[in-house]
């Protein structure tokens, strides 16, 4: 069985590619049994998959939503593709059906989320993905796979660093979208840490897609000591760039996402809470922990903080 937790545009995209290979099930955790106004028995959820933007034929995709002590048997895989916010009431949720021979993989934006969830699942393998697919749900019906990108998995406790790249890795590959196996996750999360800080915020503030951030004047002002800031912690970090090729690799996502609304501009617009705290928020502890300046992430948190209340 595979169980995945949040049916939002990844974890409906996931659930399009893998049912016809596996079980399928949504997980309906209490947070998101209240979100969704749902009382048991859980009807299935239903939506249309279309496999890219152009296409006008979709998939029509029906997959049960499940109580966790039926969703999750002693050998499922479980993906938590919730917000990073949203993690750990649903670690909460799903641990008593948790054990050694299950599989959780993490699929949050920022750092943070994932480190929590390790040390709350105890001796249960868990693993994170960073992941460039597009998707998106222009409505509650519908997901768009918007643009093909590739998804990197890896350890991130003890007991997944021992199991590896097993059977589990093979049930996901089933998918047909394109994963990788890095057992340096650690390193993947910072870089797109600090993708996610020079973007994100600034598509809140400006209220604008990813390709226009470069022209904005609040990023042309702030971006010298906020590249300054990002490329400290990445260093600090071991993963050893310069700014300028920090800066190479945020300019070259913001050409390649140009068009994208990034999903913080996506939850401002639908007055959802943001992940500034494990984004920004994360670089600004982070930094400050380990006595390196922080000032513009601190002042960016508190920007985007400002937008919502
Ligand atoms: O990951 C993203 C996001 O929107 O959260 C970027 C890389 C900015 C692409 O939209």
């Amino acid at each position: 069985m595979l169980s995945i937790v949040g049916s939002g545009a990844m974890g409906c995209l996931w659930a399009a590619h893998l049912y016809q290979q596996t079980d399928v099930c949504f997980v309906v955790t209490e947070p998101y049994r209240q979100k969704h106004h749902l009382s048991a028995p859980y009807s299935a959820l239903s939506f249309n998959a279309f496999p890219n933007a152009l296409e006008s034929q979709p998939h029509r995709i029906s997959t049960p939503r499940l109580a966790p002590d039926t969703a999750i048997k002693h050998d499922s895989t479980i993906l938590i593709m919730t917000k990073s916010y949203d993690v750990d009431p649903a670690i909460i949720d799903i641990k008593p059906y948790l054990g050694a021979q299950n599989i959780v993989v993490l699929f949050q934006n920022g750092f943070g989320s994932q480190q929590r969830a390790c040390n709350a699942l105890g001796d249960t393998p868990c693993f994170a993905a960073v992941t460039t697919e597009g998707a998106n749900k222009p409505d509650h019906q519908t997901v768009i796979h918007a643009g093909h990108g590739e998804t990197v998995i890896g350890p991130m406790n003890k007991p997944a660093q021992l199991i590896g790249k097993a059977q589990w890795f093979d049930k996901l590959a089933a998918s047909k979208l394109t994963l990788c196996y890095d057992p340096s996750i650690s390193i993947q999360l910072m870089r797109k840490l600090a993708i996610n800080c020079a973007i994100n915020p600034f598509t809140a503030i400006g209220n604008c897609r990813n390709g226009a951030v470069r022209k904005q004047r609040l990023f042309q002002e702030v971006w010298p000591q906020l590249r300054a800031e990002l490329a400290a912690m990445l260093n600090h970090a071991n993963l050893n760039l310069s700014e300028s090729e920090l800066e190479e690799i945020v300019f070259d996502v913001m050409t390649k996402t140009a068009n994208n609304q990034s999903s913080m501009l996506q939850d401002i617009n639908s007055a959802r809470p943001t992940e500034i705290d494990d984004i920004n928020g994360f670089a600004h502890r982070y930094l400050e922990q380990h006595g390196l300046p922080f000032q513009m992430n601190k002042s960016l948190t508190e920007q985007v903080h400002a937008l919502r209340s």
